[in-house]
C-alpha cells in the first residue's frame, strides 16, 4: 500500500482515445494504475463493487471519464470517500457541454473535480499533485514538469522570432 495508486475508470471503450492521454502521463510520472471500462448505467453493480473497494484496494484517487449524462464519476465519489477527478467526454452532438454539465454540478456533500471538456492531461496532473501530499517525491518530479514546459515555450518563442520578426 506505499506507493501512489490512481484508478482511471471509464464508462465506454469509446473514451479510451481521451483517456490515453491521462494515462500517458500518469506513466511519465511512474505511478501505479488500475484501468477499467465501467459503466454507471449499464453495469451499476460493477460500479458500486469498485467504488467500495478502492480504499482496501490501496486507491489514492480515482480519475472517471464519461460522455453524454455523464453519470459515472457522481456514482463513484457517492460510494467511496476516495478523491474523484471528472473526465467530461466529447462524445455527443452537444460537443461535451452535456457531460461537462452533468460531472460539474454535483449536489453539496459529494463533490468531483471536474476538469475541461477531454482534459485528460489536467486530470492527471492534478491527480499526481494530490497524491504529492502523500508521496512528497513526486513534488520535484511536478516541478521539473513544469520547468520543462516553461522551456518548450521558450524555445517556441525563439523559433517564432526568428521566423516572423
Ligand atoms: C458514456 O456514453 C460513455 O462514457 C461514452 O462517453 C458515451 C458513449 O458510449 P458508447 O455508446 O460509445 O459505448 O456512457
Amino acid at each position: 500500500m506505499n506507493s501512489p495508486k490512481v484508478a482511471v475508470v471509464m464508462g465506454s471503450d469509446s473514451d479510451l482515445p481521451v483517456v490515453g492521454r491521462a494515462l500517458e502521463i500518469l506513466d511519465k510520472f511512474g505511478i501505479g494504475k488500475e484501468v477499467r471500462v465501467i459503466s454507471a448505467h449499464r453495469t451499476p453493480g460493477m460500479a458500486v463493487e469498485f467504488a467500495e473497494g478502492a480504499e482496501a484496494r490501496g486507491v489514492d484517487v480515482i480519475i472517471a471519464a464519461a460522455g453524454k449524462a455523464a453519470h459515472l464519476p457522481g456514482v463513484l465519489a457517492a460510494l467511496t470517500t476516495v478523491p474523484v477527478i471528472g473526465i467530461p467526454v466529447k462524445s455527443s452532438t452537444m460537443d461535451g457541454l452535456d457531460s461537462l454539465l452533468s460531472i460539474v454540478q454535483m449536489p453539496k456533500g459529494i463533490p468531483v473535480a471536474t476538469v475541461a471538456i477531454d482534459g485528460s492531461e489536467n486530470a492527471a496532473l492534478l491527480a499526481v499533485q494530490i497524491l504529492s501530499l502523500k508521496y512528497p517525491e513526486l513534488r520535484q518530479r511536478l516541478k521539473d514538469y513544469r520547468k520543462q514546459m516553461a522551456d518548450d515555450v521558450k524555445q517556441k518563442d525563439l523559433e517564432v522570432r526568428d521566423k516572423l520578426t
